[in-house]
């Protein structure tokens, strides 16, 4: 049995979305944020020592970072869906984007979350920030174009894993900069699998209004 250790209102909502469009049977075992400091609580540590969330489990094994959970869920359990053909030039792209979402353009967003701490202080550093959102997000807006989905258009584990910059990049206003990244965000929103794993949690903060 699969169970995903879920912290609500985080990245982890993606492997919900991505265990709904496969159709697998799956556990959700529940954490919340802590109201004063909006950290996981301490018995996500009891699971793996760096508390954080996802954390899948698969009849025991633990399986850590959002990236190598897709990628593991779609070969161990997807049945050659969600990925293309592993030796072609499109899963080259794939797994591209797949390390992309938390290796790069993640880090210009957690620096404007803790730098926003600060207050005053970060001045300094908040153009830079907000230029490498601004290039990560144009980056990704170009790669994407007209098309409905990264990846030989078509919904992949590359979506999977991008919905959740895209999410975050809308829900700070660079919709409005990037209108086909608030369409992608409204596109894979309205799937049945994405509503699903929605109903499923607490409420999501990162919904299009
Ligand atoms: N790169 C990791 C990041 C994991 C991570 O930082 N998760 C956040 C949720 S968005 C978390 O658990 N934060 C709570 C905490 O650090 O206490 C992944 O994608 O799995």
């Amino acid at each position: 049995m699969l169970i995903v250790h879920h912290l609500n209102n985080s990245r982890s909502q993606r492997i919900l979305w991505l265990l709904e469009e496969l159709g697998l049977p799956y556990e959700i075992k529940a954490y919340s944020r802590d109201a004063v400091t909006n950290l996981a609580p301490p018995e996500l540590k009891t699971v793996h020592p760096l508390g954080k969330s996802p954390v899948l489990e698969d009849d025991g094994k633990i399986v850590i970072e959002s990236g190598a959970i897709t990628d593991y869920i779609i070969r161990r359990h997807g049945g050659g869906r969600l990925a293309p053909a592993p030796g072609s030039d499109a899963h080259e792209t794939y797994l591209e984007w797949l390390h992309f979402a938390e290796g790069s353009a993640m880090t210009p967003f957690l620096l404007a979350l803790y730098t926003g701490r600060l207050g005053e202080a970060a001045a300094p550093l908040q153009p830079r920030i907000q230029e490498q959102i601004g290039a990560h997000v144009a980056y990704f807006s170009s790669q994407l174009g007209s098309n409905d989905w990264l990846v030989e258009n078509t919904l992949s584990g590359a979506d999977i894993m991008m919905s959740f910059i895209a999410e975050i990049a809308t829900a700070q206003g660079l919709g409005t900069h990037f209108p086909n990244v608030a369409a992608y965000v409204r596109r894979l929103q309205a799937r049945p699998a994405w509503q699903a794993a929605a109903a499923k949690t607490e409420p999501y903060n990162f919904t299009q209004k």
